[in-house]
């Protein structure tokens, strides 16, 4: 299943749950800790700290929600 690391409240999780919502795709949704210091995971994963990040279930990991939806809409539509 596709692991999306989020917050809540993110614009920018809220367009690529939007997409995940269109194409019918089960997720589960990691809230991401809003202290920096706190965001090993995700810096480990993507190389950087910002949300949103997905990991698809073949270990593909995607940052920025432009390149998310694009990846999703390339993988899934
Ligand atoms: N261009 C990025 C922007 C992502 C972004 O700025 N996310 C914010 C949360 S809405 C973030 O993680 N900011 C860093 C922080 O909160 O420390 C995208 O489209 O995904």
């Amino acid at each position: 299943m596709i692991k999306l690391y989020q917050f809540e409240s993110c614009p920018y999780c809220v367009k690529v749950r939007r997409k995940l919502d269109q194409l019918g795709l089960d997720y589960e949704k990691v809230e991401v800790s809003r202290d920096r210091s706190q965001r090993a995971k995700i810096k480990e994963l993507s190389g950087q700290i910002k949300v949103p990040v997905i990991e698809d279930s073949d270990g593909t990991v995607v940052n920025d929600s432009a390149k998310i939806v694009e990846y999703l809409e390339e993988k899934y539509a």
